[in-house]
C-alpha cells in the first residue's frame, strides 16, 4: 500500500442553492440521509444536472510542500527539472447502477487485479469480460423515447427518472475461509446485513455458477462502515455501529461461515443506521488504533478482554451549531498532516453539506490533560473559501492515499485535482494498483455505473507543464473562511 498522504474526496458540485434550501427544509436529524438524497434527486432539474454531469465530480487533494498546479483532468508535480503529468484514463465498466461502492482483488488468482462491483466481477486485464457471482435480477422500468416501456437492468439511477438506492453500499475482498481464494464481502443499505460470498475456486469460477452466500452480520449501522485491520494483527474486523453502539464485528476464525460477533466499545447511544462519520487511527500515539466518530474519539485500551468500554474523548468533528448540522461526514482518518509528529484528524463536517477539514492536534493539552485540536478548512462552502475556487458538497466518500508517490512533505498546501467530472462516487472510493504498474488507480461505483480510473504518468517539458499551471483565484486567510 501507499503512504496515506492524499485525501480523495467526492461530492456534488453545481447543485443550486435553491435545491439545498428545499433539502434543508425536509431533513431531520434522524433520517438525514434518505430524505436529503431523495429530495435532491426527485427534482427534474437535479436529474437533468446529473445527466449533464454537473453534480458528480470527484477529485483528490494533494498535500505538497510548495505551490504546485491545478488543472482539469490532470495534475502535475514538479521536482527539480523533472516535470511530470499524471492523468487518469476513465474506463466505464457499466452504465447500470448496481452498487454505491466497488473493490479491487485478484478473484481468479491469475496475477491480475480484477474489479468487483455489485453482483459482478470484471476480469483483468481488459475488464470486458464480467462474471455474475450473485443474482443480478434487479431491474426497473422506464418509458423509452418511443413511449414504450423498457426494462433496464440494475437499480434506478442515472438511466431512470428517479434515483433509488442499490442494495450494495460497500464491497471488500478478503479470504474469509482461508482457502487461498479471495472472497467478496458486501454491505447492503445502511442498517441491513453484511454478506460474504465464497469464491468457489478454479473449477467453480469456470462453471459460472453463483457463489455460496454467507450472512456475516445482520445489521450494519452507520453510513461509512469499513473492513479494516483495526488491531494490526492481520485479522481485520468490520468497523461499524449496531444496536445503538459503536463497535466492530469480527469473524470467528474457527468457524468462518458462522455469524460474526459484535463487540461494543461504547455505551448505548444515539447511533443508528444513518449515523454519519466513522473512522479509525491512532490519535494519542500509543500505537493502538482509536475509533473516530462525528462527536469525538474512542481510545483503544491496552486490554480488550471482555469487551471493555473504550474511553471517550469529546471533540466535535462536525459542523457544530444547530442540531441539523452536527450529524457528521463520511470516512474519517488520522494523518500527521503538518508533519509535527502529532496525528491530526481529517474529516468531512457533514456528508450532505459542506466542509472538508483537518483538525490539527495541538502540542498543549487542556487543563484536564485532554488532547486539543484546531480546525482548518480544506474546502468550505463557497468557492472563495479556497484559493483555487473549488467548492464541493455531498462528500459522502473520502479516501486517503499517496496518489503520486511523493511521500508527504513537511508543510502543507492543499491542491485540488479534478479526476473526472461525470462519474461521481457513491459511498466508497477505493484506491489500489489495478494494472500492476505501481501507480495507484481508482475504482468507484454509483448511480452512473461502475468506473475504473487507470493512472498514467508522463514526463513533459516545462512549457507543457506551465500551460496547466494552477490559477490562484482567491486569497484565503489561515484556516479558511467560515
Ligand atoms: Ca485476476
Ligand atoms: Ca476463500
Ligand atoms: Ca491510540
Ligand atoms: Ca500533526
Amino acid at each position: 500500500m501507499w503512504d496515506r498522504s492524499h485525501v480523495m474526496w467526492a461530492g456534488a458540485v453545481g447543485r443550486s442553492q435553491r435545491m439545498w434550501a428545499q433539502n434543508r427544509d425536509v431533513i431531520g436529524p434522524s433520517d438525514l440521509c434518505s430524505r436529503a438524497a431523495t429530495a435532491s434527486y426527485t427534482s427534474g432539474a437535479a436529474i437533468e444536472k446529473s445527466r449533464t454531469g454537473n453534480d458528480a465530480y470527484f477529485a483528490f487533494i494533494r498535500l505538497i510542500g510548495s505551490a504546485a498546479s491545478l488543472s482539469l483532468m490532470v495534475f502535475q508535480s514538479s521536482v527539480a527539472a523533472d516535470y511530470t503529468v499524471h492523468t487518469f484514463e476513465k474506463i466505464q465498466l457499466t452504465d447500470k447502477f448496481w452498487a454505491e461502492g466497488a473493490a479491487i482483488g485478484d478473484i481468479n488468482r491469475d496475477g491480475h487485479s480484477d474489479v468487483i462491483a455489485g453482483p459482478y466481477w470484471y476480469e483483468s486485464p481488459d475488464f470486458k469480460k464480467r462474471h455474475e457471482f450473485h443474482s443480478a435480477a434487479q431491474t426497473f422500468e422506464r418509458r423509452g423515447k418511443d413511449g414504450k416501456h423498457q426494462i433496464i437492468p440494475g437499480f434506478e439511477g442515472a438511466l431512470g427518472r428517479k434515483n433509488a438506492y442499490s442494495n450494495n453500499f460497500f464491497t471488500f475482498v478478503y479470504d474469509f475461509n482461508h482457502d487461498g481464494w479471495p472472497d467478496i464481502l458486501t454491505i447492503g443499505f445502511p442498517g441491513k446485513a453484511a454478506t460474504w460470498y465464497e469464491n468457489p475456486g478454479q473449477k467453480g469460477l469456470k462453471s459460472g455458477k453463483h457463489w455460496k452466500a454467507h450472512i456475516a452480520f445482520d445489521s450494519v449501522d452507520n453510513e461509512s462502515p469499513t473492513w479494516v485491520d483495526l488491531f494490526g494483527d492481520g485479522r481485520p474486523v468490520l468497523l461499524c455501529m449496531s444496536g445503538g453502539f459503536v463497535g466492530y464485528a469480527s469473524p470467528n476464525s474457527d468457524n468462518p461461515t458462522g455469524k460474526w460477533k459484535f463487540h461494543a466499545i461504547s455505551p448505548r447511544g444515539d447511533y443508528q443506521q444513518f449515523t454519519h462519520g466513522l473512522g479509525y487511527g491512532d490519535v494519542n500515539g500509543d500505537g493502538r488504533a482509536d475509533i473516530l466518530e462525528a462527536n469525538g474519539w474512542w481510545e483503544q485500551p491496552a486490554v480488550l478482554t471482555d469487551d471493555p468500554v473504550w474511553r471517550f474523548h469529546r471533540q466535535p468533528f462536525n459542523m457544530g451549531g444547530s442540531q441539523k448540522e452536527t450529524y457528521g461526514g463520511s470516512q474519517m482518518y488520522t494523518y500527521d498532516v503538518n508533519g509535527d509528529g502529532l496525528p491530526d484528524v481529517i474529516a468531512v463536517l457533514a456528508a450532505h453539506n459542506y466542509g472538508l477539514v483537518w483538525y490539527e492536534q495541538l502540542k498543549d493539552r487542556d487543563a484536564n490533560g485532554e488532547i486539543q485540536f484546531r480546525q482548518h478548512f480544506i474546502i468550505n462552502r463557497k468557492p472563495s473559501d479556497n484559493k483555487y475556487g473549488v467548492a464541493f458538497s455531498e462528500m459522502h466518500a473520502v479516501a486517503l492515499a499517496d496518489i503520486d508517490g511523493d511521500g508527504l512533505q513537511d508543510i502543507v498546501d492543499f491542491i485540488p485535482y479534478l479526476i473526472d467530472d461525470n462519474s461521481g462516487v457513491g459511498t466508497q472510493v477505493v484506491v489500489g494498483d489495478v494494472n500492476g504498474d505501481g501507480l495507484p488507480d481508482i475504482v468507484v461505483s454509483n448511480k452512473k455505473g461502475t468506473f475504473l480510473f487507470l493512472h498514467k504518468v508522463e514526463k513533459v517539458s516545462k512549457e507543457q507543464w506551465d500551460r496547466t499551471q494552477p490559477k490562484t483565484k482567491f486569497t484565503v486567510a489561515e484556516g479558511g473562511a467560515h
